[in-house]
């Protein structure tokens, strides 16, 4: 794979003086030649698989408008500090994707260029989505605004959990469990990514159990509360009849996961708008292609796209819990998910302007092994628009299911006082925590079970 074998640029996909349009697609490949490779060449490469090329001349070039349709690479910078990786930026013709398709994107964009011979690793870093293209797609089914104002809730983070065990619990004990969270003061609870409709619970055992929990809670309570019932299931028919048992037995929130496809996450998103429900996305198989650094594409990508097809919540990450994540680079997902500009902002990742052009705001959902001591740290990394999702965080506490509810209801609510009286939280915070469990025994039985749980 020299260099002069490759023939990428002289057929037209290398194009430095290239002067981007508005209405173009641009991407951001990380992209690490094989050794001797040039790294135009690669960057030609790479534009040229993900549009019009194949690996050598056609003849039937010529009947096209190929000047228009070749991508082109317009931009090779070498990434400082790394080991021969560059970024590299391609634009594409509006013309080159169906609208409104988030398959028909991808299938160019990370088609088939990740096992080029001639690359040793390529990540999609970024993109930017034009105006022109953004307004084909739906958007988030119902949006930040409109779903606070369902649930009457403002000027705080949501808060949820996550039922624990994943698999095993009959139908009543599940129930039981999303009633206790939810009466302790929780605004939401959740099925695990890989709850679906197993022998120990079907389908419609857990939706009626679940739903007896959250109205005998909202009746106790007087709150607005839900339960992310997962409809995700072989075949769009059986999601199709799951939403729908969903949505005749009161839910304001259905979830599907990440891992069921990009087409029947549209369909779903177009049916949650059709129905006036809130879609929760559980990013579930993400991090297959989105944790290496020099390869696969980058979460920041996913989320946009997740917006674009529709979604409401979107697992998004939380610096400091059990999974992954730079404090940088979740910020520049959190901005993706819910600013209506998204500036450039090196730091954070984000290497191109995104105006959303009127697409809703999508909910962070920040999850996996978090707990009450984490109050302030989650409050000053994340913001209010963010629901924080315990699940060992509540259903582990030693006092009980509905003690964790409360335990981390009332973190939450005396950390956001502290925060909105002008009190350093960041430092603080700690502190503002040991003074309300004195008050509070379950949040000081929380803060001590868990005060030396860290994840560095
Ligand atoms: C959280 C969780 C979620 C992860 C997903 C779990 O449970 O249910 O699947 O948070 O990660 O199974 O780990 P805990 P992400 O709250 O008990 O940790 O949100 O980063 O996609
Ligand atoms: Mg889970």
């Amino acid at each position: 794979y020299k260099s002069g074998v490759l023939k990428y640029k002289q057929m037209g996909y290398w194009v430095p003086d290239y002067e981007v349009k508005d209405t173009d697609i641009l991407a951001a490949f990380r992209i690490t030649p094989q050794d001797g490779v040039d790294p135009e060449e690669a960057a030609a490469a790479v534009a040229g698989e993900s549009s019009t090329a194949t690996w050598t001349v056609v003849w039937t070039d010529r009947l096209t408008d190929c000047e228009n349709y070749r991508a082109k690479a317009y931009r090779v910078d070498p990434i400082p500090g790394s080991d021969n990786q560059y970024m590299a930026y391609i634009a594409y013709d509006l013309d080159l994707f169906e609208e409104g398709s988030i398959a028909n994107l991808t299938a160019s964009i990370i088609g088939n260029v990740f096992g080029f011979k001639p690359l040793k690793a390529l990540r999609l870093e970024d993109m930017r989505i034009p105006t022109a293209y953004l307004k084909t797609f739906q958007g988030p089914a119902t949006g930040i605004i409109a779903e606070r104002e369902r649930l009457n809730c403002y000027g705080r983070p949501l808060l949820g959990a996550t039922m624990k065990p994943k698999l095993g619990l009959s139908g009543r004990n599940y129930g039981r469990v999303v009633y206790e969270a939810l009466k302790g003061g929780l605004d939401f609870t959740k099925d695990d990514e890989n709850i679906n409709s197993q022998p120990f619970m079907h389908w419609r055992d857990r939706y009626l159990y679940c739903m007896e929990g959250v109205n005998k809670a909202m009746a106790e309570t007087g709150e607005i509360k839900g339960t992310y019932l997962n409809v995700t299931a072989a075949t769009m028919e059986d999601m199709y009849e799951r939403a729908e048992f969903a949505k005749q037995l009161g839910s304001v929130i259905i979830m599907i996961d990440l891992v069921i496809g990009y087409t029947a996450i549209q369909s779903m998103a177009k049916w949650a708008r059709r129905n006036d429900m809130i879609l929760h996305l559980h990013r579930a198989g993400h991090s297959t292609y989105t944790r290496q650094k020099s390869h696969g594409v980058s979460f920041r990508v996913i989320a946009k796209w997740m917006r674009m097809a529709g979604v409401d919540h979107i697992h998004a990450g939380t610096v400091v819990g059990k999974l992954e994540g730079d404090p940088n680079v979740i910020r520049g997902i959190y901005d993706t998910c819910r600013e209506v500009n998204v500036p450039q902002k090196l730091e954070h990742g984000i290497l191109f302007d995104q105006p959303w052009a009127g697409l809703k705001k999508m909910m962070p959902v920040a999850s996996g092994g978090i707990h009450a001591g984490q109050m302030h740290q989650l409050l000053t990394y994340l913001g209010d628009d963010v629901v924080l999702q315990f699940g060992g965080g509540t259903i582990g506490h030693p006092g009980g299911i509905q003690a964790g509810a409360v335990a981390n209801r009332v973190a939450l609510e005396c950390m956001v006082k502290a925060r909105n009286e002008g009190i350093d939280i960041w430092n603080e915070g700690p502190d503002v925590l040991v003074k309300a469990a004195k008050w509070c025994q379950p949040l000081r039985a929380a803060l001590d079970t868990w005060k030396d749980v860290t994840f560095d």
